[in-house]
């Protein structure tokens, strides 16, 4: 019997994870459509359901800030289907930080869920290149290690550039274990 989470098969659930101000929340109203995109920080969690093709997904878009990562995302991440780590490509500073939660998180992840990291606020200057931060934060060896469910992409959520392919990649690997499901 499927788990069922405020009545929705938390098998089709996708985890949005990463540090505040890191722009999970206006990703997922993006990929929602929303109208605006204006946010304010996430206490605690915003639940919301996407659709990919026809199957409605549970998508947690969990706060990042302060005691948040320690206490809440383990829980959803742990059942997850998806998880989208979003990453701040322009704060230098806690480029660490970011880090240490990224280890956390994949350890976390179920070994067969699809994990896409988003190099996300692309659009800005200062953004540190691809290249970089996955250098900086080891990717290479998590890429390695599950080459068919680990994807990274740089984006913009703020621009919407770069959004739709790493999308793309997470409904397909819905849409394929769906599949398998049935
Ligand atoms: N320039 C730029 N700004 C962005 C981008 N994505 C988000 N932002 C801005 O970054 C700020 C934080 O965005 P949120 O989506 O609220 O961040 P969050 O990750 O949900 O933060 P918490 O809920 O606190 O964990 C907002 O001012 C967004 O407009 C982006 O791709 N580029
Ligand atoms: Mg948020």
């Amino acid at each position: 019997m499927p788990t069922k989470l405020f009545g929705r098969n938390i098998e089709n659930q996708l985890a949005f994870v990463g540090l505040a101000n890191a722009g999970k929340t206006t990703l997922v109203k993006r990929l929602k459509g929303s109208e605006s995109l204006a946010t304010v920080p996430t206490m605690g969690m915003n639940i919301e359901t996407l659709k990919i093709g026809d199957i409605e997904v549970m998508a947690v878009d969990l706060g990042g800030q302060a005691t948040y990562p320690n206490s809440l995302w383990e829980p959803f991440v742990s059942k997850a289907s998806g998880i989208v780590f979003v990453f701040d490509s322009a704060d230098r500073e806690k480029v660490e930080d970011a880090g240490i939660w990224l280890k956390n998180v994949i350890k976390w992840a179920p070994e067969d869920s699809s994990f896409l990291f988003l190099a996300n606020k692309q659009d800005l200057d200062e953004a540190m290149p691809l290249e970089k931060i996955i250098e900086a934060l080891g990717l290479e060896k998590e890429i390695g290690a599950r080459p068919r469910t680990f994807a990274v992409y740089p984006c913009s959520a703020l621009t919407g550039k770069g959004v739709d392919e790493p999308w793309q990649w997470m409904s397909d690997r819905f849409q394929r274990k769906f599949k398998r499901q049935n």
